[in-house]
């Protein structure tokens, strides 16, 4: 199990810090402050999420999804859009939204069960988290085949678990998108367990990314937890976009290091051997850390104080969003329907002190 998941079609960053040769001319042509993003970006996404889970812990925010491991994937995809593409995220791409330029307090905020937490701020193009898996792959659809119509040059990405692969929200959006050719790319990460259960248990196909070829689409396997790669395949599927040249699937193959939510236990459907494994030896920060040292761009001192950065700024995110006024009970009733149903109506009425009916 864990050989086949060690074949990826492109990976330029290994486990150990190393380039290969493919890699070495592409890490060359990447500026000093794109390397330099990557690693900031990834060590802010670790940051807050061990913080968030701590807060959970803490009973101070609600059920949080956790992303650690999967901060390359976030990253080096993230980081070759543009601020006019539309991003469709899942629930587990905190690291994406903050790229993106979702204030840190604000997706507290969404984990405090907030309204305020779903509102980007003006000219922030992404929409707020999934939770239904791949509803979000349809609608995608809608953005992007409406920027082809209006001759817009923005692409959008939709962003989704290997889970979401067996649904058919998934299937419909990969054959929309190929016979309308439209300007978007499909990010999975395939991080191999939806909730508890294996990609080997929810699909028939070895991978994700052969799924695209049904469609007519481009699909690649890159390696999850190498951002160079990632960011690589991604500019490449986002010009192709651009270009006019329709869809692409990229299917990023990773691990999340901890359970789906803070509500689940991973070592129930787990091996302890593959967690180490992933954990210890795939590590996507280590890895950029080692080669940043080796390249001579960053000194352990620095990369120390890059830490203390990130977590002085989540310090200020939280003591932010912790202020914020609890809001009224009704705004559980808000913004789902138009004319609330008899029931709803109840139960407001009953929120506000006053009975109904
Ligand atoms: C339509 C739908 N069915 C079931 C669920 C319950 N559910 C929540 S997360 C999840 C697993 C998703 O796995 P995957 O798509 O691989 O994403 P990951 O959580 O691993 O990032 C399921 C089944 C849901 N949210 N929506």
């Amino acid at each position: 199990m864990l050989q086949q998941m060690d074949q990826v079609d492109i990976q330029l960053l290994r486990s150990d810090g190393s380039l290969t040769d493919e890699g070495r001319p592409i890490w060359d042509s990447i500026s000093i402050e794109m390397k330099l993003h990557f690693h900031r970006w990834m060590v802010l996404a670790r940051t807050f999420d061990r913080r968030s889970v701590i807060l959970q812990r803490q009973g101070r925010i609600g059920t949080y999804a956790p992303l650690e491991g999967q901060e390359a994937a976030q990253v080096g995809s993230a980081l070759a859009l543009d601020r006019e593409d539309w991003i469709f995220p899942t629930y587990r791409e905190h690291g994406v939204a903050m790229i993106a330029g979702m204030p840190l307090d604000r997706i507290l905020l969404y984990w405090m069960g907030r309204v305020e937490g779903n509102i980007a701020p003006e000219g922030v193009r992404v929409l707020p988290p999934y939770v239904p898996i791949a509803t979000q792959l349809p609608q995608a659809m809608g953005a992007a085949w409406a920027a082809k119509l209006k001759g817009e040059s923005s692409v959008t990405v939709a962003y989704f678990g290997d889970g979401a692969t067996s649904e058919g929200d998934f299937h419909e959006a990969l054959n929309f998108a190929g016979v309308f050719r439209l300007p978007c790319v499909f990010f999975c990460q395939n991080n191999h367990y939806a909730i508890s259960v294996p990609f080997s248990r929810q699909s028939a196909t070895p991978t994700v990314a052969e799924k695209s070829r049904a469609y007519n689409l481009p699909g690649v396997r890159v390696d999850g937890n190498d951002v160079l790669a990632v960011y690589h395949v991604m500019q490449e599927a986002v010009r192709r976009a651009r270009r006019g040249e329709g869809a692409t699937l990229i299917e990023a193959v990773t691990y999340r290091k901890g359970s789906h939510t803070t509500a689940d236990d991973a070592t129930r459907y787990r091996e302890e051997e593959e967690v180490t494994d992933w954990v210890e030896r795939r590590d996507p920060l280590t890895r950029l850390e080692s080669l940043l040292i080796q390249e001579g761009l960053l000194t352990a001192g620095q990369v120390e104080e890059c830490h203390d950065r990130c977590r002085e700024e989540v310090d200020s995110a939280w003591k932010k969003a912790a202020k914020a006024e609890a809001p009224p009970p009704s705004h559980l009733f808000a913004h789902v329907y138009a004319t609330l149903p008899a029931e709803l109506k109840r139960q407001r009425a009953e929120t506000e002190g006053r009975s109904y009916g």
